[in-house]
């Protein structure tokens, strides 16, 4: 597996010492605004790295959690902030909040300005900070004590992060990339320079990727990582890439870097919701604010489980409608933030998404949604996949699925189509049930020709999959473009039997003076109808040959003309000569020549021919 780098992200209330310590850890001053600079307050995220470790800094003001959010959903461990002697306050509370429903799971708590309070106020607030995280991922982590002006406690906190840093799992280096750009600029010479954090997989320069959702592609001109050119970024890496071809004033916050065609972008999310303990009720198609990866869009919730309104502190299945396109997967966790007062309420994760193309079941009653959902919460990727093959109509590629689920190709194997076993039971059911009948009422053909079966059970279906069930059905059998089941024989009966070798010995005698086909059929025997199903079945099983529209030969005649040609190959003759050699009248010369250029043993020039 590739290296990742670790992310590490502060959270924690205004002015608690988010930023000095992180300069105090790295010696990187991450407020880099005149504003924030002006008013002593981290306003945008902040980055800075110290060996693997990545770090960002997030503004604690209430009016910036939005730009805290971008930034605290590529976090992989958090260092909570708490000021000694100022205990818990209103963006403690919501910070942490928000690395709960995102799923973070590693961390510690960094008590700050240590140097301001005596031993008993120290002690009070690290029994405070105790408190709050009891029952939560931080119950038991490391707590230190620290003061970035007198960098007591600088080492124990350092050794501490790289002692988590080193149990916390990183990104997955194997999936498919995905990079949700935070800042956007354009770079005199270069063209526009995207960052932010890669959560999954690397990128290259010379890569080719997609914007989405605006769908516009470019290719990887050159990447940083720490302001040094690199081939390569790693998940986990703050990465700067150069795009070619794209102006930075169409990318945005928000927008995503991944492989290009690979994903859609969705305006339909279902996901497990839950609503914080300190929310008012989420009422059905309650306007929401949807934010995920460094995006934020408007949303409205829709209520599956039940259109009661959802009570604080218990989680429900949700949809979220959201008001533009966004690149979200299953698995990844959102948070939602309301309205008004604008305050986050709760978050949760991703169960499915509607893209287009998906081959989705599009009405489903409320209780079946759910318990739909609930499958999906609980599957495992192959489960997952089985699920949705299951709902399409006729299966589903192995690039919807991807687009659909964000599998990797290594999960589902090589096929290119996937389909419900139960479902191709039932289809090859259904087909041999379309073949019997056909059988039954016309006994005299071979088969049912291939399009046919298609309009009438795979209407609409990839054209490739009819034969796909065929090639697996060892009593059906197919014949050019004919389908029968593999019993079935033309069954004549003993006055066809003769009427057909009466039609068959009258061609053969005949030689190259073939007969009036009327004639022929009209002696055999047998009403004219049937008569003309037995010529069919001759000239299916190649005894007769149409030559043209009214002149039928048999078989073993143009053999011999064959034969006849075959000694005569390189000489030019004129239609006159080929009634010397054959004997043929004027009116069988000019069809059986015109045959005989279009299966390539003689070819015209001019007046006369050649035989090749
Ligand atoms: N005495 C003392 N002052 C500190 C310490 N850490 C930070 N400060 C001061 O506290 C003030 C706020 O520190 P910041 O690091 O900007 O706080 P912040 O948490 O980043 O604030 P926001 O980013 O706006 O949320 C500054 O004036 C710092 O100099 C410390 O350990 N000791
Ligand atoms: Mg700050």
């Amino acid at each position: 597996m590739e290296k990742t780098h670790i992310v590490v992200g502060t959270a924690g209330h205004i002015d608690h010492g988010k930023t000095a310590l992180i300069r105090a850890l790295t010696g990187i001053d991450t407020d880099r605004l005149e504003e924030e600079k002006r008013r002593g307050i981290s306003i945008d995220l902040g980055f800075a790295h110290l060996g693997e470790l990545e770090f960002i800094d997030v503004p604690g003001h209430e009016r910036f959690v939005k730009n805290m959010l971008a930034g605290a959903s590529g976090i992989d461990l958090v260092m909570l902030v708490i000021a000694a002697g100022e205990s818990i306050k209103p963006q403690t509370r919501e910070h942490f909040d928000i690395c709960r429903l995102l799923g973070i799971r590693h961390g510690l708590i960094a008590i700050t300005k240590s140097d301001l309070v005596d031993r008993d106020l120290l002690d009070l607030t690290r029994l405070e900070a105790e408190e709050f995280v009891r029952g939560s991922f931080l119950e038991n982590a490391p707590m230190v004590s620290v003061s970035a002006i007198t960098g007591a406690g600088l080492e124990d906190l350092r050794s501490a992060l790289s002692r988590i840093a080193s149990e916390v799992p990183g990104k997955d280096a194997s999936r498919y990339p995905r990079l949700p750009i935070d800042r956007s600029f354009s770079m005199r010479g270069h063209g526009a320079v995207v960052t932010g954090t890669l959560i999954a997989g690397a990128l290259s320069v010379q890569d080719e990727i997609e914007l989405y959702p605006f769908t516009k592609r470019a290719r990887i001109r050159g990447l940083q990582v720490h302001s040094s050119p690199v081939d390569r970024a790693h998940a986990g890496q703050r990465t700067a890439v150069n795009l070619g071809g794209i102006d930075s004033s169409d990318v945005r916050r928000g927008m995503v870097l991944a492989p290009p065609g690979l994903f859609s972008a969705t305006q339909q999310v279902d996901c497990e919701f839950e609503l914080i303990a300190g929310a008012h009720p989420l009422k059905h198609r309650a306007p929401v604010h949807f934010h995920a990866g460094t995006s934020e869009i408007e949303a409205e919730a829709r209520l599956i489980s039940s259109l009661a309104p959802v009570r604080p502190g218990t989680r429900a299945y949700v949809r979220f409608l959201l008001r533009e396109p966004l690149l979200i997967l299953p698995g990844d966790r959102f948070i939602v933030r309301m309205f008004s007062p604008v305050v986050t309420i709760g978050g949760g994760v991703v169960l499915d998404i509607v893209v287009p193309h998906s081959g989705q079941p599009s009405r489903m009653r409320r209780s079946q949604l759910a318990d739909r959902l609930g499958k999906l919460e609980r599957a495992t990727p192959t489960e997952r996949v089985a699920l949705l093959v299951s709902e399409s109509k006729f299966g589903m590629s192995a690039a919807q699925l991807i687009a659909r689920t964000g599998v990797l190709r290594s999960e589902i194997g090589p096929a290119a189509w996937f389909t419900d076993p139960a479902w191709e039971t039932q289809k090859i059911a259904a087909l041999r049930a379309i073949l019997a009948q056909y059988h039954r009422t016309h006994p005299l053909q071979a088969g049912l020709a291939k399009e046919e079966l298609r309009s009438r059970e795979l209407a609409g279906a990839p054209a490739h999959l009819l034969d796909d069930l065929l090639s697996r059905t060892k009593d059906i059998a197919v014949e050019g473009d004919v389908v029968r089941l593999a019993s079935h024989r033309v069954a004549l009966k003993h006055d066809e039997d003769e009427a057909i070798a009466k039609i068959e010995d009258a061609f053969r005698q005949a030689g190259l003076g073939v007969p009036s086909t009327s004639d022929v059929l009209a002696k055999c025997g047998v009403e004219i109808a049937r008569a003309r199903t037995l010529l069919q079945i001759l000239m299916r099983n190649r005894k007769l040959v149409r030559v043209s529209e009214d002149l039928i030969f048999h078989a073993s005649a143009l053999d011999q003309l064959r034969a006849l040609l075959g000694s005569r190959k390189g000489s030019r003759f004129s239609v006159a000569d080929f009634k010397d050699w054959t004997g043929v009248s004027r009116k069988y010369a000019i069809p059986l020549l015109e045959f005989l250029d279009r299966e390539r043993i003689t070819r015209r020039e001019g007046d006369s021919r050649i035989v090749l």
